[in-house]
């Protein structure tokens, strides 16, 4: 029977980014949440008291770097008294190796950039193995052989990059060596995905834009005879989806009501969705403009119908100038976004004016 491993995989924290908020006050909120998302998982490593924790790459932004912040994140992971780091640079970290090198507590393994490096545990009869980023990686990809792989032993593969393809330095691996894997653990994706059954693309921790909803968090994992692992949701922040219906008669005050019963916070970061019909040009600019200039957090998208009934419009002005301004425009051969524009501010110019 093997000694049991506990470990925990994490990557993509870009610490030094901060979710895109409007305002520089809400940036260097989120730029804090980071910090404490990663600050998080240590004391999760302390608590589970696991023999390692695997760094794998973009754990800082390197063009936001400042070297305190390195030396924060170093003690943190110094105070780390039982648990062993294996810290891997990705293309977000790379230009950091010399830094981290250098001031790196002693429980805390840099992979040097562009060769492939093998760490043996004997006491835990496993090697731990990966290649930090570097600047020549953009062109590799990181293949495998045979001779990589220790037949006696359990492996561990640490990767930044792809599983296949031909950008982001894609891992080339044969299945028969990739079963010889107790653990491949990814970052660089920034949504957490299982690959195989012994690989696991980690995510960010944290969000970083709207598109990072669903769980975020790391990895926890076991092995012995086999690998068990449970994904620990961590994020400190998340996004919360709304939808909000509208008709095409719908004016600024009814949509503004129908806006302040869906509970926005100034404290939580929304995604909202228009359906229905689309309401007279420019109510949704307006609305739009008040919440955002108002300090919330809201994206804004449009999931609207048909803008109204053209055809029914052209019947009933056919013998005016409108009537006739729609004929000329759909002769026109520019692109249909713009005669789109034009058949819009014609009907609207003209019915405006036909309702003074
Ligand atoms: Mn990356």
């Amino acid at each position: 029977m093997e000694k049991k491993i506990t470990f925990i995989h994490g990557a993509d924290f870009h610490l030094g980014r901060s979710f895109p908020y409007d305002s520089l006050e809400k940036r260097e909120e989120g730029r804090k949440d980071r910090f404490q998302t990663f600050q998080n998982m240590v004391e999760d490593c302390q608590r589970r008291q696991v023999d390692f924790l695997f760094l794998v790459g973009d754990i800082f932004e390197q063009e936001l770097f400042q070297r305190k912040d390195g030396y924060r994140i170093l003690d943190a992971l110094r105070s780390l008294r039982k648990t062993m780091v294996f810290f891997l640079l990705g293309n977000h970290d790379y230009k950091l190796e010399n830094f981290l090198e250098e001031n790196a507590p002693e429980n805390v393994y840099i992979f040097p950039s562009g060769e492939f490096h093998t760490i043996e545990i004997p006491e835990y009869n496993v090697s731990i193995m990966g290649e930090s980023w570097g600047r020549e990686t953009f062109q590799k990809k990181l293949s495998i052989l045979s001779t990589d792989v220790r037949e006696k032993g359990r492996n561990i593969l640490l990767h930044h990059g792809m599983w296949g393809g031909d950008s982001y330095f894609p891992l080339d691996i044969p299945l028969d060596l990739h079963k010889k894997f107790s653990y491949i653990g990814f970052g660089h994706i920034h949504k957490p995905m299982e690959i195989l059954e012994n690989a696991y693309m980690v995510g960010t921790p944290e969000i970083l834009d709207y598109g990072d909803k669903g769980h975020r968090g790391w990895i926890y994992g076991e092995i012995d005879e086999s690998l068990r692992v449970e994904f620990i949701p961590a994020s400190g922040k998340r996004i919360e989806e709304k939808q909000w219906k509208i008709w095409k008669e719908s004016g600024f005050q009814e949509i503004q009501e129908g806006m302040k019963s869906l509970g926005f916070s100034k404290e939580g970061i929304y995604e909202l969705t228009w359906t229905g019909e689309y309401p007279e040009r420019g109510i949704l600019e307006g609305i739009q403009e008040h919440w955002t200039q108002s300090g919330y957090t809201i994206r804004f998208l449009e999931n609207l119908g048909w803008k109204r009934d053209y055809e029914g419009i052209y019947r009933q002005y056919k013998d005016t100038l409108l009537g006739r301004y729609l004929e000329e425009i759909s002769r026109l051969s520019i692109e249909d976004k713009m005669k789109q524009e034009m058949i819009d501010v014609g009907i609207e110019a003209f019915l405006k004016g036909e309702r003074r």
